[in-house]
C-alpha cells in the first residue's frame, strides 16, 4: 500500500512509523509512506498556506490553493508509478469526521493508495471537501486535538495490521478486540505465566488444556 501524507509536521512521524512492525512493514514494501511537506507548496514569497477565518473567530484556516496544490500533485506523481486507473483514496481528518472504527480501518486495508490530509488550527477551507478533492472525513474520537497527524498515525496503524504479512506468524488480528470473529465484540481477558502473582492466579479453565472448555469460557468472557 501506498500512503502519501500531507502535513505541516512531517518529524512529528518519526517513532511511530520507524519502529517495530510498521518500519518492517516499510522495509519489506508493503507499506510506501511518503510525506510532503505543505509548506513547499505555500503561495508567496512567504509561502503562505494559511489565513484567518471569514466571518471573524480565533485561529487560522488551511486555504484551498496550496492543499488542493499538494493533492494534484501527488496524484500527478504516483500516476508515474502506477497506471493512471488508480485513484488515491484521500482522507481529511476533523472532529465533524465518521468516527473510525474497526470495519472502516478493514476496508482501508484493502486500498493500495491513500492520501492523508493532515490540518492544525482551526482546520481547513470547507470548499477543500464540497469542491471533491476529498473522498472521506474522519475523526479518530469526540475530542480535539492540536493537529491531524496523531489522527494519521493512528489510522495507519490500525490498518497495516490487516495488510497480509505485516503481522508476523506469531501475531494476528484475528480473534482480537472488534473483529468479524469474535462478533464485533470486545476480546476476553488474557494471562500468561506465572500461574500466581502474588496470590492472584490465572483462571484454572485455562490451565485445563481442555480447549472445548477454553472456547466455552473465552466466548463468556468476550463482551
Ligand atoms: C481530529 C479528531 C482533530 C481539529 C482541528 C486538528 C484537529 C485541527 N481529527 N479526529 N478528533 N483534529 O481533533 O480526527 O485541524
Amino acid at each position: 500500500m501506498r500512503i502519501d501524507v500531507i502535513t505541516l509536521f512531517p518529524a512529528m512521524f518519526q517513532g511511530p512509523l520507524t519502529e517495530s512492525i510498521l518500519q518492517r512493514a516499510r522495509d519489506n514494501g508493503l507499506l510506501n509512506i511518503q510525506f510532503h511537506d505543505l509548506r513547499t507548496f505555500g503561495s508567496g514569497n512567504y509561502k503562505q498556506i494559511d489565513d484567518r477565518p471569514y466571518g471573524g473567530g480565533a485561529g487560522m484556516l488551511f486555504m484551498c490553493e496550496p492543499v488542493v496544490n499538494a493533492i494534484e500533485k501527488i496524484t500527478e506523481e504516483g500516476h508515474k508509478t502506477q497506471d493512471k486507473g488508480h485513484r488515491p483514496h484521500r482522507i481529511y481528518f476533523s472532529p465533524r469526521g465518521k468516527k473510525l472504527k474497526q470495519t472502516g480501518v478493514e476496508n482501508l486495508a484493502k486500498e493500495d493508495w491513500l492520501i492523508l490530509l493532515c490540518a492544525h488550527y482551526e482546520g481547513i477551507d470547507q470548499r477543500i471537501i464540497d469542491g471533491g478533492w476529498i473522498d472521506a472525513e474522519v475523526s479518530i474520537g469526540d475530542y480535539v486535538l492540536t493537529g491531524g497527524e496523531l489522527p494519521a498515525m493512528v489510522m495507519i496503524d490500525a490498518l497495516a495490521r490487516h495488510i497480509p504479512g505485516v503481522l508476523g506468524k506469531d501475531e494476528s488480528a484475528q480473534d482480537e478486540s472488534f473483529s468479524k470473529s469474535l462478533g464485533r465484540k470486545k476480546e476476553y481477558p488474557h494471562y500468561t505465566r506465572p500461574e500466581e502473582f502474588r496470590g492472584l492466579r490465572v483462571p484454572d479453565v485455562l490451565l485445563s488444556g481442555n480447549h472445548a472448555e477454553i472456547d466455552k469460557w473465552r466466548k463468556g468472557n468476550t463482551r
